[in-house]
């Protein structure tokens, strides 16, 4: 979910918190200013690799990955989408009578929560699902607080966070109570870990829903996950993930427009991949004519039901690793239909929807990969997901070797 005021946003925090000073601060600082002494009991270096298994929220196509942080003394479990489009903590609290999702989190039993006083709000740019954002319709109205947040057993205290006091009905839909901003400069509960130890990265499996075995893994890298090397490239956004991309090709063809060089976002929170407007045209003019704009849902394309099976939609979109070799990240045939329209249920929805000003890829990308979110090198690193029959293919011939070696010689 690409927060679409997510820089806005942490000028005002930091304006409001120094009243004295109207001078907006970064929000690097943020992380730097992390006190010392923030963890009980953890020595630096102490820290391992925290994994947080992820559910997947899958209405007919994969669409969010969410699992649980704890906030609170004693803590409460809550959950929340991990999601590299936005860059703060928010969750619904038991002051907002809009969320329907339970249990909400309840700041009377906290004994560390500090309520904050400001109330902002936050918009989306890409919202939940594969609808397109229309008029303002992903919009939350939180209070800024502070609490410990407790991920893996190890205690953050006195993190920044926002409780959701009231929010559009768009996400009523949402299993999970709120969504934890992993953007690309370390801050909130991800900030204390890196300050007491742990590197500063994060992993992310996430796989397609017939797979399972999501997960986060937080300051490591789990290479069991996959087969091959990672291929790195630099990360060029300030707060978002981005990466460079010389050229996007269906199935084999590229054109002069989809051969231009542009900064692609990476959000794990957005399930649907959006281009501008002529871009998603050309895009679609390589699949089929009969794809067509959704009047119902500006933004969105769709074409008959019964014409997308089998229709071959093979998207290539090439970057340059950091040794300077093109790769591509490639969305499989089977990613174009992404369900039939509420609206309308004879008309299938298509995968890309059209957004100006933005080129941005979420899911339907990233579980096809191993992806891993470098901040202290400012880079991502991607490889091959190792699906199951996969990996047990690569196991096997292991496991066989060593019986022979083991077996005694008994001749
Ligand atoms: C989150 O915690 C709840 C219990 O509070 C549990 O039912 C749920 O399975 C957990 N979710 C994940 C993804 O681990
Ligand atoms: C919590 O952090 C804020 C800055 O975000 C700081 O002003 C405050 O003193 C801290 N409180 C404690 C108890 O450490
Ligand atoms: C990337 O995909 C395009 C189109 O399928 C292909 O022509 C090109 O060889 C691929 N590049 C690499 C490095 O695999
Ligand atoms: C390289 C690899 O193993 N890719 C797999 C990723 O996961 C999907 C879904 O299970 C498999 O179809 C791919 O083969």
């Amino acid at each position: 979910m690409l927060s679409s005021i997510t820089l806005g946003l942490f000028a005002l925090a930091a304006a409001s918190e120094a009243s004295a000073s109207p001078k907006p601060l970064p929000i690097t600082l943020q992380s730097r200013k992390t006190p010392r002494g923030q963890f009980s009991g953890i020595r630096k270096r102490a820290l391992s690799a925290i994994n947080v298994p992820l559910d997947d929220f899958f209405l007919g196509t994969d669409l969010q990955w969410f699992g649980n942080i704890s906030v609170g003394t004693p803590p409460q479990d809550v959950s929340v989408v991990f999601d590299t489009g936005s860059t703060s903590l928010e969750f619904a609290s038991t002051e907002c009578t809009s969320c329907v999702q339970t249990p909400k989190f309840d700041p009377a039993k906290s004994s560390t929560f500090v309520r904050g006083s400001r109330t902002t709000t936050l918009d989306f740019a890409t919202g939940v699902g594969v609808d397109p954002v229309v008029n303002n319709d992903y919009v939350l109205t939180v209070r800024s607080a502070t609490d410990t947040v407790t991920v893996g057993g190890v205690a953050a205290k006195n993190v920044s966070l926002f409780t959701i006091i009231d929010q559009t009905p768009a996400f009523n839909v949402d299993p999970f109570l709120g969504i934890q901003g992993m953007g690309s400069r370390a801050q909130g509960f991800f900030a204390a870990l890196v300050k007491a130890g742990l590197p500063s990265l994060f992993s992310m499996f996430l796989t397609p829903n017939a797979v399972g075995n999501a997960e986060l893994l937080i300051g490591g890298i789990d290479d069991t996950k996959f087969k091959g090397d990672l291929t790195y490239a630099d990360q060029v956004g300030s707060g978002d993930w981005e990466v460079e991309s010389t050229q996007i090709t269906v199935n084999g063809k590229t054109t002069s427009s989809l051969k231009q060089r542009r900064s692609i976002i990476f959000d794990s929170g957005t399930s649907n991949i959006l281009f501008s407007t002529s871009t998603t045209e050309a895009m679609y003019a390589l699949i089929s004519d009969d794809i067509q704009p959704f009047d119902a849902e500006p933004g969105a394309y769709g074409l008959p039901c019964d014409k997308i099976n089998g229709l071959p939609a093979k998207i290539d979109l090439t970057f340059t690793s950091q040794q300077g070799t093109p790769f591509n990240l490639t969305i499989p045939s089977s990613e174009l239909n992404v369900g039939p329209f509420k609206s309308d249920p004879t008309i299938c929805q298509t995968l890309i929807n059209a957004f100006d000003g933005l080129d941005l890829v979420g899911g339907s990308v990233l579980k096809h990969y191993y992806s891993v979110w470098d901040i202290g090198n400012q880079r991502m690193g991607f490889a091959p997901n190792g699906s199951s029959e996969a990996m047990a293919y690569f196991v096997r011939p292991v496991l066989e070797l060593r019986f022979c070696i083991l077996k005694p010689d008994r001749t």
